[in-house]
């Protein structure tokens, strides 16, 4: 279809319809562009909770939609493509994981939003990158705590609060294909980079960044600091943002260990919605995120104790 008619067609609809769409920072362009807002998974949880849209469409993966429709059970929440996973929701099975809480049944459950609401569900607190070491330091210092489901964010959130956390053994596929070698290599042909990182990249990367931190902490910094040049460890999408906010610096997507023609790395789940299917999910109202009530408000408790302290 023809791409000026889908995105007049997305305009009439979301008019006619009171839509709003809310777009990940790791979709494609065109999808951004088109988008009410976008964000990181924090802002975005925190724009749909608040929306007085009928509709809400969200260009984005699963959990992300799922938990928009965890925070609006009268509203209709929208993904254009089902298919849209994550490696680290996933890789989460809940049989799995009431077994480990079933061993350690006196642990605080601390879980990373990018989980399924059967997770969300047997847990404490939810947290988002940005907020993770913040809820961390809110929990008694002598309770144990498990974190789930990304190892790599939480080895970081161990050696940033100083606790011992009993940690998932999952991770996201995108943040753990970035090559060190690769990286040292680039970082040593531009020495006055700084190396930023989001907290999901494995350890031996995070332990040369100059940042690290969300979509939106990494965004924040490049904005704001004096250097021209930046080398960014996570997914190609922010590049679109960054274009945007911060024209004159030059930004250098970390390679990964597999890439020799595009030297980025791009989520494959999130940039399977596009366009068309962006158009033809407002026009059919389909596919729609439907939840089982009970499940609901177990998993809406973990997530408002995290909205009300960030
Ligand atoms: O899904 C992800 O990798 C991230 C970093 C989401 C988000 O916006 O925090
Ligand atoms: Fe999941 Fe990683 Fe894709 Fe984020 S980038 S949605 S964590 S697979």
């Amino acid at each position: 279809m023809d791409k000026s008619f889908l995105i007049s067609e997305i305009n009439r609809l979301k008019q006619e319809k009171n839509a709003v769409i809310l777009a990940h920072y790791y979709q494609k362009k065109e999808i951004q562009d088109i988008a009410d807002f976008v964000g990181d998974s924090l802002e975005l949880s925190k724009k749909a909770a608040n929306t007085d849209a009928a509709i809400i469409v969200f260009a984005g993966v699963y959990f992300m939609a799922e938990t928009a429709k965890i925070l609006n059970p009268n509203k209709k929440v929208l993904l254009p493509d089902r298919e849209a996973g994550c490696s680290l929701a996933d890789g989460c099975s809940p049989q799995n994981f009431k077994k480990l809480k079933e061993l350690f049944p006196k642990h605080v459950v601390v879980t990373y939003i990018n989980s399924s609401a059967e997770i969300k569900a047997m847990s404490d607190w939810v947290c988002t990158s940005s907020n993770a070491k913040k809820i961390i330091e809110a929990i008694p210092k002598d309770q144990e705590i498990i974190f789930a489901p990304d190892k790599n964010l939480g080895m970081y959130l161990k050696k940033e609060t100083n606790r011992d956390l009993l940690l998932w053994d999952g991770s996201c596929i995108v943040h753990e294909a970035f090559s060190l070698d690769k990286l040292i290599e680039i970082y040593n042909t531009n020495p006055n980079a700084k190396i930023v990182a989001h907290p999901e990249s494995e350890r031996h990367i995070l332990e040369t960044a100059h940042y690290i931190g969300s979509t939106s902490g990494m965004l924040n910094f490049i904005k704001n600091d004096s250097a021209t040049t930046f080398i960014v460890a996570t997914e190609a999408g922010i590049l679109h943002q960054l274009s945007k906010d911060a024209p004159q610096k030059i930004i250098i997507p970390a390679p990964s260990h597999e890439d020799n023609t595009c030297a980025c790395s791009e989520c494959a789940f999130m940039k399977v919605n596009t366009l068309e299917k962006l158009y033809l999910c407002l026009k059919n109202e389909s596919p729609e995120i439907s939840i089982n009530e009970e499940l609901r408000i177990e998993a809406i408790k973990p997530i408002n104790r995290m909205l009300n302290l960030s």
